[in-house]
């Protein structure tokens, strides 16, 4: 056996590595053995294999804490990404956690999803992934017992919808599950879009013919983002449970965040590239081409982009990730299921952004000034581990993390371009945009997996992570204070039973 300091101690060296944290900037060698950081000095001994990274950045590896992978659809449409071709596409652009969800759909077991995404996962990915649940059906055998059972096993958070037919809970049943996340420790993803209000425009709008790509977006203004934001962060207050709102597209959402936040809730939120670099705009042009640019919540306007960034820059947002859902623009199972005169409410909602995430906030973000490099790592990988139970083996650079860094080419010009990209769509909306970050060098777990361009990993060398329980997911310590009435609850139900498994509740 190689004592630490002997020669051939590390399976590999980073040499004079620039490191960020989300808290610290130090220079450094980085030694690692058995796919973790064991070692972090200055002048450590040879390894088995050694990067020189003078004169770059080295960063965590980025957790994309949203992104949809082979997820079944109820409506005919197919994901372009599968587990290989969406995690190959993820570590090119120096992602390596990902994290999709294993969807229920109305009138499945919860537990059989996830059974059946891991028989779509396995022996697929090329980096470490773990599993949100997409709770769709929240009958009381899913909330008493299927979930907090998946709880005990490692899948600790779970999506909500509040849109979408299929998906959407109605506030009742989002109480139901917040309740079970409550007593069982688990982190609550909600999509907040008004569903009746949403439905009220688009059916008006198709009834007059105002079917293309452009009435998607008005079809679902910033005020039904806004009201569902604010009833999702109302019913978390009831509860006085921590939420997680995803993929904010503006002030309107905002605003009820940021209102909350400094009322003293645990409102947490998440945005992502296309509300930063996309705007309503890019839903127009001929025929389909703006169904490319389909998302929901859609892209709004240019003040709307300043005010995710000054989101981004205050820390009411904690989170970064990418959303990608993939649909294939031309082909079967895509954009256009009814040709080139598809409506808009038959255009497969989402946009890919996997590999183009990293990079283009690198660029915007940091290069430009707008925030500083430890954000940067806060946002894209730090916050995202921690809100999902994976730090710190994820998350960090630190001596016995997973050895997953990136190491990164900066102050170049690189044009995107679909055709450089990893994944399995046919487009790509930043087409022709200039980045000045991009990564060199990918390590999963000490593994080079991508460099100098070019895929080196291979399929089935991605872990499944299994998840703590979130500390942020703690409902607040003085429940008597901050919800009374729950207090009264209490005292009638198992409200805060402490011999209750992975009670995270409190008598305070
Ligand atoms: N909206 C979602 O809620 N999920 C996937 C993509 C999208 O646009
Ligand atoms: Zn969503
Ligand atoms: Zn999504």
């Amino acid at each position: 056996m190689s004592l630490p300091d002997s020669p051939g101690a590390y399976d590999l060296v980073v040499r004079n590595a620039r490191v960020a944290t989300a808290a610290d900037v130090f220079e450094t060698d980085i030694g690692v053995r058995d796919g973790r950081i064991a070692a972090l000095a200055r002048g450590l001994p040879a390894g088995a294999r050694e990067i020189d990274a003078a004169g770059r950045w080295v960063l965590p590896g980025g957790v994309d804490a949203h992104c949809h992978l082979a997820q079944k659809t109820g409506d005919g449409s197919v994901m372009a990404d599968d587990f290989r071709s969406g995690t190959r596409s993820a570590a090119c652009g120096g992602t390596t956690t990902v994290i999709p969800f294993a969807a229920q759909l109305k009138g499945e077991s919860l537990a059989q999803a996830v059974r059946d995404y891991h028989a779509v996962a396995d022996g697929q990915a090329c980096i470490d992934y773990a599993f949100h649940m997409i709770v769709a059906d929240a009958t009381p055998s899913v909330t008493n017992e299927e979930l907090p059972a998946l709880i005990d096993q490692g899948y600790t958070s779970f999506k909500i919808y509040m849109t979408y037919d299929d998906l959407k809970l109605d506030d009742r049943q989002i109480l139901d599950v917040l309740y079970a996340a409550r007593r069982h420790g688990a982190m609550t993803m909600i999509h907040a879009e008004s569903s009746d209000c949403i439905a009220w425009l688009a059916d008006r709008m198709l009834a007059e013919g105002l079917d293309t790509p452009p009435y998607h977006a008005l079809s679902r203004p910033p005020v039904a983002e806004r009201e569902a934001t604010h009833r999702a962060i109302s019913l978390a207050e009831l509860l006085d449970t921590p939420i997680l709102i995803v993929h904010v597209s503006g002030p309107d959402a905002i605003e009820q965040i940021r209102w909350a936040q400094t009322r003293g809730l645990k409102i947490y939120a998440e945005t992502c590239p296309q509300y930063l670099f996309l705007t309503a705009a890019d839903l127009e042009g001929d025929l389909l081409h703006g169904a490319r640019c389909i998302c929901s919540p859609p892209p709004r306007d240019e003040a709307a982009q300043q005010a995710v960034w000054n989101g981004l820059a205050n820390g009411t947002f904690q989170v970064f990730s990418s959303d990608h859902a993939p649909f294939r623009f031309d082909g079967p199972g895509g954009k256009k299921p009814e040709g080139e005169h598809t409506p808009f409410n038959h255009v497969p909602n989402g946009i890919p952004g996997l590999e183009t995430r990293l990079p283009l906030l690198f660029s915007e973000g940091v290069l430009q000034g707008r925030m500083d490099i430890n954000d940067f790592v806060a946002l894209t990988s730090t916050q995202p581990a921690k809100l999902y139970g994976l730090y710190p083996r994820k998350g960090t650079i630190a001596i016995g993390t997973d050895a997953d860094m990136v190491i990164w080419d900066t102050g170049i010009t690189r044009v995107i371009r679909n055709g450089d990209l990893h994944h399995n769509v046919d487009y790509t909306p930043y087409e022709g945009r200039t980045v000045q970050a991009w990564p060199a060098i990918t390590l999963s777990r000490g593994q080079v997996v991508y460099a100098d361009g070019v895929f080196q990993g291979q399929a089935g060398q991605g872990r499944f992570l299994r998840c703590d329980r979130p500390a942020p997911a703690r409902p607040r310590r003085a429940t008597r204070r901050h919800a009374p009435w729950l207090s009264a609850l209490s005292r009638m139900d198992a409200w805060t039973d402490a011999g209750t498994a992975g009670d995270v509740g409190d008598a305070a």
